[in-house]
């Protein structure tokens, strides 16, 4: 079959969906510490206190009021404080990772529990042990880490009190803490992802509603931002050890064209260049690609107040990343015509596909889509590559005896992997497969806990009651099975 030798298969969390423990051994937050549940219909909010002393409640990209400060409110549950409780069952959890036949386990590090506010000098020596601890217990089980440096969680105080990703300073707060990382876990990780789906940054106008011009202003600033990051990260990764193999981050959705009008599929191109290509191009060739001026005019940036200097531009030449790896759920429908139903997911949107059936919230399934986007990104950067996420987020019953059956998910996979077998066969260097949530995880688009993507049940609901015990579901024998065979047992 087709899966080469040692390829790594296993499965993918991140830091604040599972480890919980938000205020323990000196971690400081991060936003999602204030941030609510929600669900498909109602967002999630993130409180406040204003200048009052009233509580408030934002939007996501919602501006604080003058003078209020971000507050985690009495009689207000924040799923992220427990997550599934990992840190402290790490090795309960990387038993049943073992027990799988996971060869590799993406997971991130908070960056507020070793750097609490973002600012201090040294890391905090406790946040740095137990990732030790972690590792160490990966190794112990024969399983390469894979690490994301920064999963969508700058520490809370950059954010509030440092303009966040909008302060060029935060560029060596991030540099001072992926440093650490490399240095400390030396001989432990090999692996790492600078930013999770970085592109994410690049907002995109709903099929009806364009976004006001100063989320592009401001994201394409902070995207920036985040390129030399990430830059300086992988070049002082690989001078701690030239071994380290170190990627990027995108979230890889697989657009197409909605009708033959010549305008979708202008439009179609467009997006694949703004949302896929734009971040990737920087990353892996090392510069802004010949599209990025169109790009910014399309959405009014202003050139002229962009922070974007010459040493910038040479730390990006220097600093390109060893593999490409991105996250894979779905593919959008792109048009210009607005007489279409929207449907939308992992923050994005198009127009409703009808060869294609949607989950329960309104993501695509289309293993199609994996194949075609693989085969892109592979002739474009002719980089090794790991699908670093794909996944069903769907809702799990557990039976009388405990057993929890999900066909659907399994079809999921099923599906998804035959898809990667396409791809190897015509070409494709695909090195690896993190299956999205391994070990059910707080969703980070609605905070549910009933959003479950696991091969391991955990019982735990959405108002936080439950015994945090974990189950295997009838995905966790077939993806063994899947494991053991390298892919030729998919039944
Ligand atoms: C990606 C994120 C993950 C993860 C996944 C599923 O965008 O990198 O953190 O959560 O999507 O999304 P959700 O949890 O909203 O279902």
């Amino acid at each position: 079959m087709a899966f080469p030798e040692g390829f790594l298969w296993g499965g993918a969390t991140a830091a604040n969906q599972v480890e919980g423990a938000w205020n323990v051994d000196g971690r400081g937050p991060a936003m999602t510490d204030v941030t609510m549940g929600g669900s498909v219909k109602q967002t999630r909010k993130i409180t406040y206190l204003d200048a009052d002393g009233n509580p408030g409640y934002l939007e996501r990209h919602g501006k604080l009021p003058e003078g209020a400060r971000y507050a985690v409110l009495p009689d207000h549950y924040y799923p992220n404080h427990i997550g599934v409780d990992e840190y402290h069952r790490f090795e309960e959890d990387i038993a049943l990772f073992a027990e799988m036949g996971f060869k590799t386990y993406r997971m991130s590090i908070s960056w507020s529990r070793l750097y609490p506010t973002g600012l201090e000098a040294e890391p905090n020596a406790a946040g740095v042990e137990h990732y030790r601890r972690v590792f160490q217990c990966l190794r112990d089980h024969n399983i390469e880490p894979l690490v994301a440096i920064w999963h969508f969680d700058t520490p809370l105080y950059l954010e509030e009190h440092c303009s966040g990703w909008l302060n060029r300073e935060t560029i060596d707060h991030y540099v001072r803490y992926a440093e650490t990382c490399f240095r400390e876990y030396k001989g432990l990780v090999r692996y790492w992802l600078t930013f999770n789906e970085i592109n994410n940054g690049m907002p995109q106008d709903n099929l009806k509603n364009p976004l006001p011009q100063w989320r592009y202003q401001e994201g394409v600033q902070i995207l920036h931002y985040q390129f030399v990051a990430s830059a300086k990260a992988v070049q002082i990764g690989h001078e701690i050890d030239p071994n380290n193999m170190i990627g990027n981050m995108i979230c890889g959705i697989c657009y197409y064209p909605g009708t033959c009008d010549p305008a979708d599929i202008e439009l179609n191109r467009h997006m694949w260049e703004q949302k896929i290509f734009y971040c990737g191009d920087v990353q892996c060739k090392g510069e802004y690609p010949s599209f990025t001026r169109r790009v910014w005019a399309a959405h009014d940036v202003d050139e002229s107040k962009l922070d974007i200097t010459e040493d910038d531009l040479a730390e990006l030449k220097r600093g390109t990343v060893d593999m490409y790896t991105f996250s894979y759920y779905m593919s959008q429908n792109v048009t210009t015509h607005t007489d279409v139903e929207e449907v939308g997911g992992n923050m994005s949107s198009g127009a409703r596909n009808p060869y294609l059936t949607y989950s329960d919230w309104g993501w695509s399934t289309d293993p199609s889509g994996l194949t075609y986007y693989l085969e892109v990104v592979n002739d474009r950067y002719h980089l090794p590559i790991i699908i670093t996420e794909n996944g069903l987020g769907a809702f799990d019953t557990v039976e009388e005896d405990g057993s929890i059956h999900d066909p659907y998910r399994i079809d999921y996979f099923r599906q998804h992997v035959q898809a990667m077998q396409r791809a190897i066969d015509w070409g494709v260097n695909l090195i690896g497969y993190t299956t999205w949530g391994c070990i059910d995880v707080v969703s980070a688009g609605t905070g549910e806990m009933r959003k479950r993507y696991g091969f391991i049940y955990v019982d735990m609901d959405d108002e936080g009651k439950g015994t945090l015990d974990r189950s295997r579901k009838d995905s966790f024998y077939w993806y063994q099975r899947c494991i053991a065979t390298d892919g030729e047992d998919l039944g």
